[in-house]
């Protein structure tokens, strides 16, 4: 969640819900500002649509005509929370209306006609018309996380959605069309299964990191002596028990 790659201008992930939309408009304002032709594409769940970062953020981006595309991942839950229970509308398309914002529905489990949509609204941002909402809308196969046993939804739902899986789906729109087989798709699933084993072996099998270098690449100027509320980091003790961390 946390990795971000500065090079690529891929900004990671953030652990407060809605919290990176700010953060996305300000990445917006200085493209604009810095007339650099990017476009933000910022990509959330459908509980970050209730927060007040969402709000604010819509309604400075629409002011302001930011290069900005905010993408729902509407996948019907928050947790485990259903939609209907967490959120006062169930189209989320809807809640761009009271910020005057461009906004489109798309099937969110359909990969080309997610991209179609992206390229339009990026387009549409790159000549200054402004921001758009794109609401993908989805479902999730599994619980939130590992954590979450995934206890309240009916299985068959579940199975049903299955079917919709955007990958599969993709592979027998596209791909079938464009002449590959089964056979093709065995080796390409076989390939990316090697790949995370080979990531999954490299971790397993190498050393615990040394204790000091835990707060290595916080950031990405390292501060001498940095404090924090008025104590100087250090790594906690092993024994824990000092009571300073
Ligand atoms: C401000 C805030 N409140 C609560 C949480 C706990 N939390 C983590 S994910 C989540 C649900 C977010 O819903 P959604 O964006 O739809 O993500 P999904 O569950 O579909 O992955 C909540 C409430 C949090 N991380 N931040
Ligand atoms: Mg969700």
């Amino acid at each position: 969640m946390h990795l971000a790659n500065v090079k690529n201008h891929f900004w990671g992930g953030y652990a407060i819900v809605g919290a990176h939309l700010p953060l996305a408009a300000g990445l917006a304002v200085a493209a604009q500002y810095h007339k650099t032709n990017r476009v933000v594409l910022c990509v959330m769940g459908d509980g970050s649509t209730n927060i007040g970062y969402f709000h604010a953020t819509l309604n400075w981006a629409q002011l302001w005509k930011l290069p900005v595309i905010f993408m729902v991942e509407n996948n019907r839950f928050a947790m485990g929370t259903p939609l209907e229970v967490h959120s006062s509308v169930t189209d989320i398309i809807q809640k761009a209306s009271g910020y005057r914002m461009n906004a489109e529905q798309v099937d969110g489990n359909d990969v080309m006609a997610v991209r179609e949509v992206i390229c339009r609204v990026a387009e549409r941002a790159r000549n200054g018309e402004g921001p758009s909402l794109v609401e993908a809308v989805t479902y999730r196969h599994r619980g939130h996380s590992m954590a979450d046993p995934d206890v309240q939804r009916a299985k068959t739902e579940i199975s049903s959605w299955k079917k919709q899986d955007p990958i599969l789906r993709f592979a027998s729109d596209v791909l079938v069309n464009k002449g590959y087989g089964q056979a093709d798709f065995e080796s390409i699933n076989a390939e990316a299964e090697a790949a995370v084993q080979r990531a999954t072996d490299f971790a397993d099998a190498s050393p615990e990191p040394a204790l000091d270098t835990l707060y290595d690449h916080l950031y990405a100027t390292p501060v001498a002596n940095m404090q924090i509320g008025g104590s100087l980091i250090k790594p906690p003790t092993l024994s824990g028990a000092s009571g300073n961390n």
